[in-house]
């Protein structure tokens, strides 16, 4: 025995020395790009299997590309989900509302009106595209990124704006990070900063409206990096245990702030590939093809409807822009991979391919864009009207002690009673003119 140990302290011998692998990213700040590494199947290639087959007839479709828009601008294949032009103008309004907000927003923190934003360009289609294939009262569990459900379910922009200044319109009373939205009226669950939480949340309310013998099913976004977490397994276990009413989209954006895919396992296995080992249908989509996007979220809808089973989605995508204002990705990834990035920009490629179609032009576009500045300029200014960050605090104090409890308990209230009067000693003007 105490040679053993021995053994094992000095290397274990002549055995072969144990290595570890390190994942690294293969482009670093100004390195050249090539994604000739990245298969891009062609459009329409990808066969469609009936939406109640056993999970394993989709497990082909883990490690392919499901593509419906070609490099013609046309949709191909059985993937197609023939939508009529005027659903399409709706989407790509959808996606370019989207953008337009996300510029606005990002100025605004600049500017100092709010201390944080996270923008979605580029991925606008894994979340507009998506929201459009579901029903309206489905229940989303998003992360962060989403913002695009709500601008596609009809939210006010004007509240998401009070939310990010978390003026006195806040709903959420400047208690949630900027961006963090909560809306039970249009089915949208509180985004958790804490990742991953949403996705085991999104399969136990599946569960529930399933065992409440509801018709509505639930639908939860993550992205590549969180699904290390061990929140994640656990929802695809009892997704798949209970075969719960959920879709599980996963949208890979390569990126989870400045640590790569790789990071999260992208070396080894395609995310999508995770449904496998679960017995959970699975189908690996371009992220950047609002066609493909939006087939294969109708697709998962109709089969949890009926019965036949959760579906995990991996939308293959790219963060074109910093994880959020608190990033500058230009410090460790290189800046050619936006402009190399095989699969092209989702809202470039909606309207290219409605040009084709005869159903749009270039001065419909430039319009439409306008519209969407000014829509949400004069959103900005209304939402203004309730204050901006620094000018004040909007909510009054006390408010943080309320709503947690039906009743406060006393610890809470002698609590605010404290802070209360140490604030007037403090501030004896008042703090915030209220
Ligand atoms: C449990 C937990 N760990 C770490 C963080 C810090 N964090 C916030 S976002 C993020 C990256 C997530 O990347 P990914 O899941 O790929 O989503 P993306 O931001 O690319 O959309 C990290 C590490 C956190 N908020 N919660």
């Amino acid at each position: 025995m105490a040679e053993q140990v021995q053994d094992t302290a000095r290397g274990g011998g002549n055995r072969p020395a144990l290595a570890l692998h390190v994942p690294e990213p293969r482009y670093r700040p100004g390195d050249a790009v090539d994604f000739s590494h990245v298969r891009v199947s062609r459009a329409g290639e990808q066969a469609r299997p009936d939406e109640r087959c056993p999970a394993s007839e989709t497990h082909g479709l883990c490690t392919d590309l499901i593509r419906v828009l070609g490099e013609d601008d046309r949709a191909h294949g059985p993937w197609d989900p023939k939508l009529d032009a005027d659903t399409l103008r709706t989407m790509l309004g959808h996606m370019a509302l989207t953008r337009a907000f996300d510029e606005r927003m990002f100025r605004g923190q600049r500017q100092g009106k709010t201390s944080f934003y996270m923008k979605c360009t580029g991925e606008e289609a894994t979340s507009v595209s998506a929201a459009m294939a579901l029903a309206g009262d489905d229940m989303v569990f998003p992360s962060y990124r989403q913002q695009g459900i709500l601008i596609s379910r009809g939210y006010p922009l004007v509240e998401m704006i009070n939310q990010i200044y978390s003026n006195k319109g806040d709903a959420l009373k400047g208690r949630q990070l900027p961006i963090m939205y909560s809306s039970k009226a249009h089915s949208f669950f509180t985004i958790s900063g804490n990742l991953a939480t949403q996705t085991p949340q999104a399969v136990g309310w599946a569960m529930a409206s399933a065992s409440k013998g509801d018709s509505r099913i639930a639908a939860t976004w993550v992205g590549e990096g969180s699904t290390a977490e061990g929140d994640f397994h656990a929802a695809c276990t009892f997704a798949a245990v209970y075969n719960a009413p959920v879709i599980l989209n996963v949208v890979n954006n390569q990126w989870a702030i400045s640590s790569f895919s790789g990071f999260a396992g992208g070396e080894r296995a395609t995310f999508a590939a995770r449904a496998i080992g679960y017995g959970l249908a699975g189908l690996r989509v371009d992220g950047n093809d609002a066609l493909a996007v939006y087939a294969a979220e109708r697709w998962a809808a109709d089969r949890a409807r009926a019965n036949a089973g959760p579906t995990l989605i991996e939308f293959f995508s790219y963060r074109a822009e910093g994880h959020s204002t608190s990033d500058d990705p230009a410090g460790y990834r290189s800046a050619h991979e936006r402009e190399e990035w095989p699969l092209g920009d989702p809202i470039a490629r909606l309207r290219d391919h409605l040009i084709a179609l005869g159903e749009w032009d270039e001065d419909r576009q430039a319009a439409m864009d306008r519209s969407c500045a000014e829509t949400v300029r004069a959103a900005t200014k209304e939402a203004e009207r309730n204050g901006i960050l620094g000018h004040g605090l909007h909510q009054p104090f006390e408010t943080m002690f309320e709503d947690v409890y039906e009743t406060m308990p006393w610890h809470l209230a002698e609590q605010c009673a404290q802070s209360l009067r140490e604030r007037e000693v403090k501030f004896p003007e008042g703090l915030h003119g209220r």
